[in-house]
């Protein structure tokens, strides 16, 4: 088996040690750390949704499948920041109310602080007068994440919230998820959308240039 088989099967197996076991392994010798995340961890994690959807895995095994694929993120993530770049921002993040699931949020937040964000993360399961409260400070950016589509109407509420305090202006919002698109994002007036974490940490760099 391939190393990156490995480290799929070990989440798929619902195995943290192993998963670590095997990153570092992958790392020693000589894989980049960008493919042990797309095609070992991701690709695991949508095959993990994929047996839930079908009935084969229930919400445990959906919930240590994240644990692995988290110990494994641990691991690489003194390789997906960059040390020693300036600060260039603040970015203020969260999960919004209702949605619990965090590991797109946790990598985007690794990857912010690597090219030199301060970030403040509030978490998951975030209400809407929180994240109004994160904003009175001086803040860049903030940025809104969802996975389930029945948490997307948890941002737009969010989104009202922060207009209603009058805080709209001072900042700009970006949001993604996997049930977040363009088209929505554009529907709430935000000032970005990007697919996933990589790209979130290039439009968050574009905005505040
Ligand atoms: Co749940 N879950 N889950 N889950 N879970 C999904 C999302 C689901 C698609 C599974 C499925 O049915 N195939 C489904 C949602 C269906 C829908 O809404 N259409 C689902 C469901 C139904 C549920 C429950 C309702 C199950 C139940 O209880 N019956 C429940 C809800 C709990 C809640 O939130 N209130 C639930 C619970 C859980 C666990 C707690 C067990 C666990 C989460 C643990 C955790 O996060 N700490 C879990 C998991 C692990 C998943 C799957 C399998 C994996 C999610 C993940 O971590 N992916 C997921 C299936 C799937 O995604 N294929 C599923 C890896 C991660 C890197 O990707 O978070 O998408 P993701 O982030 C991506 C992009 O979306 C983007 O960047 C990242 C990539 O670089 N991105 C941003 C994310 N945020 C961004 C912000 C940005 C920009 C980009 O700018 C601000």
């Amino acid at each position: 088996m391939s190393q990156m088989e490995d480290i799929y099967q070990a989440v798929l197996n619902d195995d943290m040690d192993m998963t670590s076991e095997k990153v570092q392994a992958a790392l020693s010798s000589g894989v980049a750390a960008s493919d042990i995340l797309q095609t070992g961890l991701i690709a695991a994690m949508g095959e993990v949704g994929r047996l839930f959807e079908e009935g084969v895995y229930f919400v445990p095994e959906m919930l240590i499948a994240a644990h692995a694929m988290q110990a494994g993120l641990e691991i690489l993530k003194p390789l997906l920041v960059d040390a020693g770049v300036e600060p260039v921002g603040k970015v203020v993040i969260g999960i919004v109310k209702g949605d619990l699931h965090d590991i797109g949020k946790n990598l985007f937040s690794m990857m912010l602080e690597g090219a030199g964000f301060e970030v403040v993360d509030l978490g998951v399961d975030v209400a809407p007068e929180k994240f109004v409260a994160a904003l009175h400070d001086k803040v860049d950016i903030l940025g809104l994440s969802a996975l389930l589509t029945t948490t997307m109407p948890s941002m737009e509420r969010t989104i009202k919230a922060i207009e209603e305090a009058g805080l709209r202006d001072r900042i700009k919002i970006i949001v993604g998820g996997a049930p977040i698109s363009a088209e929505y994002a554009q529907k709430m007036g935000v000032d970005g959308f990007a697919p996933d974490a990589g790209q979130a940490v290039t439009l968050a760099k574009s905005l505040i240039d």
